[in-house]
Formats: structure tokens, sequence, C-alpha cells
């Protein structure tokens, strides 16, 4: 069994509700077991593409599956959830990102992981942050969050809501 992080981000639609399917669906898959869910934060959209705001938060799993088995149950999620590949960084109403999966760093034409961005988003720091503060990063030599520190400012991105460790938002913990 191997502990990793996936970042979900939603901006079409009902956003809420994709990252509340998404998790339902991730935890219902016989190789995956949902650990502990983040806050959920607003964010205003990183890159090049003007699109509306999104719902960014990350999720701890545990997993049997291989990497490349992780990121096919991640992509057929994506699908059953409407997922609409038209343009790169675009408008989504889920996207599925495998951030951290054990220590293992993986470099192949379908996946790259740690996430290339990770050290960069504060959308996903900040999630990341509530869950890992003390996960040493493996490639980039800080942790979670000695990385998350070294920014200056918190500037489009605010808590949207708070997991509590309870309730509705936090179905799967024990
Ligand atoms: N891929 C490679 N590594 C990974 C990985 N670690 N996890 C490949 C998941 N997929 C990985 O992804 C394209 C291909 O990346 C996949 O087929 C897989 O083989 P995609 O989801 O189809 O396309 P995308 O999401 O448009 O591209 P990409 O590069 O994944 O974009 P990002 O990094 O997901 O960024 N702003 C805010 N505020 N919040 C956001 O969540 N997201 C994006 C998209 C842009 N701006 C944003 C946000
Ligand atoms: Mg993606």
């Amino acid at each position: 069994m191997f502990k990793c992080y996936i970042g979900l981000g939603s901006n079409l639609g009902d956003r809420e509700g994709y990252l509340t399917q998404a998790i339902a669906r991730l935890d219902e898959h016989p190789g995956i077991r949902v650990l502990r869910c983040s806050s959920i934060y607003e964010t205003e959209p990183y890159g090049p593409v003007e699109q509306g705001d999104f719902l960014n938060m990350v999720v701890e799993i545990a997993t049997a599956l291989s990497p490349e088995a992780l990121l096919d149950a991640l992509q057929s999620i994506e699908n059953a959830l409407h997922r609409k590949r038209l343009v790169r960084w675009g408008p989504r109403t889920i996207d599925l990102d495998i951030l951290l999966y054990g220590d293992k760093m993986i470099e192949t034409e379908k996946l790259v992981v740690p996430h290339p961005e990770i050290a960069k988003r504060l959308f996903v720091l900040m999630p990341l942050n509530e869950l890992a503060p003390d996960l040493a990063i493996p490639g980039i030599g800080q942790t979670v969050g000695e990385r998350l520190k070294k920014f200056r400012s918190v500037k489009g991105v605010r808590l949207w809501k708070r997991n509590c460790g309870a309730g509705e938002f936090a179905p799967f913990e024990n």
C-alpha cells in the first residue's frame, strides 16, 4: 500500500458537487481508500487561460494500484464526471492530479510525479499543508511547510469551506 496525495480542482458547474462526487468515486474504487480531506479553497485561475475561479482541495489516499493504474482510475472518474478536454489548462468540471505517490519520483510520457507544478502553486501547497506539512517533496529538498513559507502572500487563494474533521464534508474520516 502506498500513501498518495491527489489534487482536485473544479471551475465549471456545481463545483463543490463535482469535488464531493469525485471523492466518493475514489473511495468506492476497490484499490483506493480515502483517508483524509483538506479544506476547500477558492482560487483565482493560474496560467494563461481566462476562466472562472476554481475550487481546489487535496485528499490523502491509500492505494494498492500502481502509479499508471491510479492515473487510469483518476481519468475514468474525470470522464464519468463530464470532463471534456477542450483547452489545455482550460475550464473543467473536475481535474484529478497525482501530486505525490509515496516518495516515488516518476517520469514517463504519461506521468510525472511529484506533479511538476506542485512547488509553484499555492492552491496545491495550502491544502496539502493541512494534511502533510512535514512531508519532504521528493526532488525539491524541502517539506511542504518550508516551501509554503517561501511565498510572500497568499493572494488569489482563500479558504472557502473549512474541514473541521467531521460532518458531510469529511465523509470518510474515521
Ligand atoms: N500527467 C502527467 N503527470 C500527471 C500527474 N502527476 N497527474 C498527464 C495527472 N496527470 C498527469 O492532463 C494532461 C495529461 O497530463 C494527462 O493525460 C496525464 O497523462 P489533463 O488533466 O488532461 O490536462 P490539463 O489538466 O489541462 O493539463 P495539466 O498540465 O494537467 O494542467 P494542470 O497542471 O492540471 O493545470 N488554476 C487554479 N486556480 N486551480 C487549478 O486547479 N488548474 C489548471 C490546470 C490551470 N490553472 C488552475 C488550475
Ligand atoms: Mg490535470
